[in-house]
């Protein structure tokens, strides 16, 4: 009986280890951006779940504002299986935009992506939850402002999601406060939340960044800057992807 459970003892510590050295490449293009901090890609969590945090850095765009192939866009590899996903929002900000205008502009980037599909990806419904944090395996999509240690990034999505059946259990969204948040079509020095948000909701749905300079005008394109607003409404290669997933 003691040798049994010794042998059990020690395939569980095996299979612990293992699963904490895995790394997943997700965002394997992010190797391209010299600013990406080694350890953005991927942090160990529960043993069968793994986080992979998709940064979306500045950059003035170089290109100019084709729409991009169809080609433009990139599976995770990860999707939903239970829908629709619900999601709260903790409007605190220190740009002193109201909590009407936070939630109604953060849903209006998710209902980007739903509109493109038959199925209901994003609940319609916003909760607002100033108790709401981001980065944290709490079983709340927590869609924040904050802090976030690194002045070149505009906005973090982090996404959970189990090792076996590549399903998504859970996302969160952080807005760097490092920078102005608004409506940049008012103000074109400050950073759109409605572009950005919509950007985010992308990864919190399954797809990745797409960093091919051809390719710059679609909403998974991986860099932004101030006053950018094309990446409101999504392109061709954007519903492409989305359609992939989760169908017409
Ligand atoms: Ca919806
Ligand atoms: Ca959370
Ligand atoms: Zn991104």
């Amino acid at each position: 009986m003691k040798l049994i459970i010794s042998i059990l003892a020690i395939l569980v510590l095996i299979s612990a280890t293992a699963a904490a050295s895995m790394i997943i490449p997700a965002n394997e293009n992010a190797k391209e951006h010299s600013k990406a901090p080694e350890k953005s890609p991927v942090i160990g969590d529960n043993w069968d779940l793994e986080r992979v945090d998709f940064i979306h850095y500045a950059k003035q765009p170089s290109g100019g504002s084709k729409p991009g192939a169809d080609t433009c866009y990139k599976l995770m590899g990860v999707k939903w299986s239970t829908l629709p996903v619900s999601y709260v929002i903790n409007p605190a900000n220190p740009d002193g935009l109201a909590e009407d205008f936070v939630s109604s502009i953060i849903s209006t980037g998710a209902e980007a992506w739903d509109s493109a599909t038959s199925k209901e990806l994003l609940n319609n419904a916003v909760g607002i939850d100033y108790n709401a944090v981001y980065g944290v395996r709490d079983y709340k999509n927590a869609v924040v402002f904050g802090d976030y240690p690194d002045s070149n990034a505009i906005a973090v999505t982090s996404i959970w999601y189990t090792k076996v059946g590549k399903q998504i259990v859970e996302f969160d969204m952080i807005f760097n406060t490092r920078f102005d948040w608004g409506d940049a079509s008012a103000n074109p020095a400050i950073m759109d939340l409605q572009n950005i948000a919509t950007h985010e909701f992308g990864h919190s749905v399954g797809l990745n960044d797409i960093y091919t300079s051809t390719c710059s005008a679609v909403i998974m394109y991986g860099y932004s800057s101030n006053g950018d607003i094309a990446k409101r409404t999504l392109e061709q290669a954007d519903v492409k992807g989305l359609q992939a997933m989760y169908g017409p």
